[in-house]
């Protein structure tokens, strides 16, 4: 396919590729791992659309080493990973399982030594079981037992991992895990869960202060976004919209950011105690930013359960997880956090974008895969353009290295740059792969911002 030759981009830039511990790991007994909610969710028939679990997965917890060989192929400069909390505390508290961290401490030197950035991001949606058991993250202990985790880790791994990641997408957890149901561990609170966001943004502030404190810097948190579409100019499609942009997009950044929460219908306060916006106020070093699509919002039909409708947006290519494929609303989201949150707004990094598509290998063994290329030419773009804009961007991490265990969807959504059999396990880089190896080869270093 003929593409146009991509922008440079600024010196420094970070380019990156992410995965989670869940996702690719499998291993799920090994070397004292506990049970985590995901485990058990997997076995409850109907959650997982292919019945499959994170058992095995990629594999990768025996296979790290060829994942790492690929990561130094693809030439990146920084890839992001998780640690699973139960490889290191199997019951979510008390003290480290050395097995555990060991795995991590190898994963950190073998990247080293491939001139690839450990970038470490500590809770990726796989609380330990016994923790859910006590309450999950509708409980405030759990937001200090996160914080005793990120110590435990930040005191094996805290010299060499080269940014830290709290939480990924706290905003996905809640309304998926705790809200809806989708997720594990499979709460259906609706608004009720609203605790959940509370407690783990808690976790973040008390993680922070942890990691700082074993000077474990710099320090992040992923959050997910999705501008806003508001189908008419209707008052009461713009005030669902108002309401999900603040649900989705504010409630776990306008507390990051020092302005408390956005005001929303049905949240209850009484769980925020004195002091605990200011924890959760502490000053980060990077915004991670998870992008993948813009969400259509209209006015709720009569007797939802929620203030809104989302609605699919037209007029755009669509992914095999049916998202829009809208490079133009992450151009539009990095200028709107800029506008949001002005000087308040610490440096960005792209933590994760990515798409899904029914790849398949061809009878010589090649997977092309033409509409991943496309999606990430575009997304590049936009980011360029964004720091065209003089928004502050320092990374892009392409979400995802392999194919892996797409939660809910089990081993059905494929978002890799290489493909994984998973009957084999063999990986084979795509021809997506290729592409970004020889745009990051291109345009890394050289260019002023
Ligand atoms: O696979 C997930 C990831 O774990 C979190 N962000 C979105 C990805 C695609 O759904």
């Amino acid at each position: 396919m003929s593409i146009a030759p991509m922008p440079r981009y600024p010196t420094g830039f970070r380019w990156g590729v992410s995965t989670s511990a869940h996702q690719i790991e499998g291993a799920v007994t090994a070397d004292g791992r506990g049970p985590s909610i995901w485990d058990t969710f997997a076995r409850s028939p109907g959650r997982i659309s292919d019945g499959s679990s994170g058992e095995v997965a990629c594999d990768h917890y025996h296979r790290h080493g060829e994942d790492v060989a690929l990561l130094a192929g693809l030439g990146v400069s920084a890839y992001r990973f998780s640690i699973a909390w139960p490889r290191v505390q199997p019951t979510g508290a008390g003290p480290a399982n050395a097995a555990g961290l060991d795995f991590y401490d190898r994963l950190v030197d073998e990247l080293l030594a491939a001139g690839v950035d450990p970038v470490a991001t500590l809770y990726h949606w796989d609380l330990p079981q016994p923790r859910e058991d006590a309450g999950g993250w509708l409980h405030r202990d759990t937001a200090a037992r996160f914080a005793e985790y990120a110590d435990l880790t930040a005191a094996r791994l805290g010299d060499r991992v080269r940014l830290w990641i709290t939480l990924n997408e706290p905003f996905i957890h809640m309304s998926l895990g705790y809200g809806t149901g989708e997720h594990a561990p499979g709460r259906t609170l609706l608004f009720d869960a609203f605790p959940v966001a509370h407690h783990q943004l808690l976790g973040h502030g008390l993680a922070v202060a942890a990691l700082r404190a074993r000077t474990a810097s710099p320090v992040a948190i992923a959050n997910n976004y999705s501008p806003v579409r508001v189908l008419s100019d209707r008052d009461a499609d713009r005030a669902a919209a108002a309401t999900y942009e603040a649900l989705h997009n504010r409630l776990c950044t306008d507390p990051l950011l020092g302005r408390g929460y956005p005001d929303l219908p049905g949240l209850d306060p009484s769980v925020v105690h004195p002091g605990d916006l200011d924890t959760i106020a502490a000053p980060i070093d990077v915004l991670g930013v998870n992008y993948y699509n813009p969400t259509g919002v209209r006015a709720a039909e009569e007797g939802s359960a929620l203030p809104f409708d989302l609605v699919p947006l037209d007029g755009y290519p669509r992914t095999a997880f049916d998202w829009p494929v809208a490079p133009d609303g992450l151009h539009e989201l990095l200028g709107w956090l800029r506008d949001t949150y002005g000087d308040a707004l610490p440096p960005i990094e792209i933590t994760e974008s990515g798409c899904a598509y029914d790849d398949v290998p061809d009878a010589d063994g090649q997977v092309a895969d033409p509409e991943r290329i496309a999606y990430l030419d575009g997304h590049l773009r936009a980011v360029r353009a964004a720091i065209d804009d003089g928004v502050d961007v320092r990374g892009y991490f392409v979400w995802s290295l392999l194919d892996n265990w797409e939660w809910a969807e089990g081993c059905t959504k494929r978002f890799g740059l290489v493909h994984v059999d998973y009957a084999t396990q063999t990986r084979t880089p795509k021809s997506s792969y290729t592409w970004l190896r020889d745009v990051i080869a291109a345009s890394g270093d050289g260019s002023a911002r």
